[in-house]
């Protein structure tokens, strides 16, 4: 049913645009008319089917007729002859100049010979045909220039360049072509002997901006032509470039004999064979389902299976997006709970260490991978600090006393050695040196003891201890002199019992 529906509609839009046709002339490209860049010139600096002269450039884009040097003149002819009777030329070029005045501008041309370098725009004069001036510089000091003029010559006429041809122009417009952000345009239009002229000021990118500059009827130009454009500088100079010419032929369709028309007959029997090849596949499909119930049916006729809607398309997009945005969400969220994880487990390995090992210093890989980073170390508890540097008061304390106690005796020898003291006095001195001994053993046991309670010095920068070495040696010097200060007593009592 729905291809039943599609068919008769497309049948009318056909029908419509068929009767539309029949009022309608026939445009045709012509290639060997026109040029068009990129690549508009060939290896060896030609354009296909045009030729180019005087002081013209062409370049892969544009053709540069003139560069804005004084006294320039160039041109650019089409080798093939526009023989219809009716066509356009659309003219797309630039006219480019640092000056706030131009000069002196450009021509289109249409002509029954190919023009020379000469005096109008670059070309000859008193041509055969029809000449479109872009006028930049006001010659004649009317203030009216740039202007855009139609002049036709039947080969007789001279132009006027320094009134600016004004009194022998078709028609014309006063237009600024110079200098505009996009390329100008022109549109020439010769049709049923009436001569159109559009124009495109280049304020735009749309090609369809055309306005109307001029028209004119019963314009008669000759049955064939060639295509030309042309420009020139004097005094002043611009850039004339053209970007492209499009040439089109127009052909009414009824005409007998017009490029593009059917003849009625042959138009009759395209479309009865185009019927009967239709009705011919109706009836191939109609066999086919009948041999074929079970078939899926022909997806043809449901195009909605075959394409997607732009909402469906821009749906399915915004599905397929959010599919990845979740994908992403989902392997981030996994990441983070490994994470977690393994900062639960390095703080739960951390504080075990910390309550099995107080005070000790300990090295821990960090958690979470810090993989070639510094090592982690367990900093000593200030309690633990203060504790140390007490316990460090307390020796150098006792090594003072131990020192004090160390003079005190020796200077007791040295008193002993100048004068002998008494036999009461030699056994309280003996008494004092024995209370010493065991003050400075007593002292020594509690240092010994003392640190054991306390931790260990860590590593990091720790007030001084008395290192067990100093004391020992300070035990055996304390030793010594007594065992020389016993021996010098005995001695001397020895003498003393001999004098008795
Ligand atoms: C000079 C002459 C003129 C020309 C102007 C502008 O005055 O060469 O012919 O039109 O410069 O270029
Ligand atoms: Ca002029
Ligand atoms: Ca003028």
């Amino acid at each position: 049913m729905a291809n039943k529906i599609s068919f008769f509609v497309i049948c009318t839009i056909l029908c419509g645009i068929s009767a539309v046709l029949g009022q309608l002339t026939h445009r045709k490209f012509e290639y060997k008319l026109s040029f068009k860049g990129p690549h508009l010139v060939q290896k060896d600096g030609t354009i296909p089917f045009w030729e180019h002269g005087g002081h013209a450039i062409a370049s892969d884009e544009s053709i540069r007729i003139t560069p804005s040097l004084r006294s320039k003149k160039g041109y650019v002819w089409g080798k093939n002859k526009l023989t219809s009777e009716s066509w356009e030329v659309e003219m797309t070029f630039r006219v480019t100049g640092r000056g706030r005045l131009g000069a002196d501008g450009l021509a289109f041309w249409y002509t029954s010979q190919k023009g020379e370098e000469g005096p109008v725009f670059g070309s000859s004069d008193m041509w055969n045909g029809l000449a479109v001036f872009f006028d930049s510089f006001d010659n004649d000091a009317q203030h009216n220039n740039p202007y855009i003029m139609a002049m036709t010559n039947d080969g007789t006429k001279q132009y006027d360049h320094q009134t600016d041809g004004s009194a022998q122009q078709l028609g014309g417009c006063l237009r600024d072509f110079r200098n505009k952000p996009f390329p100008v345009r022109a549109k020439i239009e010769y049709h049923k002997k009436a001569l159109t002229l559009f124009f495109h000021n280049g304020m735009t990118n749309n090609r369809e901006d055309y306005e109307l500059c001029l028209r004119a009827e019963n314009v008669y130009l000759p049955a064939e032509g060639y295509l030309g454009v042309s420009a020139a500088t004097g005094g002043l100079a611009d850039d004339h470039d053209v970007l492209s010419i499009l040439t089109h032929t127009l052909n009414e369709p009824s005409a007998p004999g017009a490029p593009g028309s059917v003849p009625e007959e042959e138009r009759r029997k395209f479309e009865q064979e185009f019927n009967e090849y239709r009705d011919k596949l109706e009836r191939a499909k109609d066999d086919y389902r009948k041999e074929h119930p079970d078939a899926k049916t022909d997806d043809t006729e449901d195009e909605d299976k075959w394409y997607e809607s732009q909402q469906q398309r821009e749906l399915k997009q915004i599905f397929d997006g959010q599919n990845m945005i979740h994908t992403v969400i989902r392997d981030l969220n996994r990441k983070i709970d490994e994470v977690i994880g393994r900062q639960e487990r390095t703080i739960s390995q951390i504080s075990m260490i910390n309550s099995g090992n107080t005070g000790q210093v300990v090295q821990q890989p960090p958690a979470g991978g810090n993989q070639g980073g510094q090592a982690y170390v367990d900093t000593i508890k200030r309690h633990e600090v203060e504790t140390v540097i007490q316990n460090g008061r307390d020796i150098l304390n006792t090594a003072r006393d131990l020192k004090a106690m160390v003079n005190s005796v020796s200077q007791k020898v040295g008193q002993g050695g100048a004068a002998p003291p008494s036999g009461y006095e030699n056994q309280a001195s003996q008494h004092e040196v024995r209370d010493s001994l065991v003050n400075l053993q007593n002292d020594i046991k509690h240092l010994i003891n003392k640190p054991a309670a306390v931790p260990v010095c860590p590593v990091i920068e720790t007030p001084k201890c008395v290192s067990s070495t100093l004391l020992l040696v300070f035990l055996a010097v304390q030793t010594v002199i007594f065992i020389g200060y016993m021996a010098y007593k005995s001695s001397k009592e020895a003498a003393a019992k001999k004098f008795y």
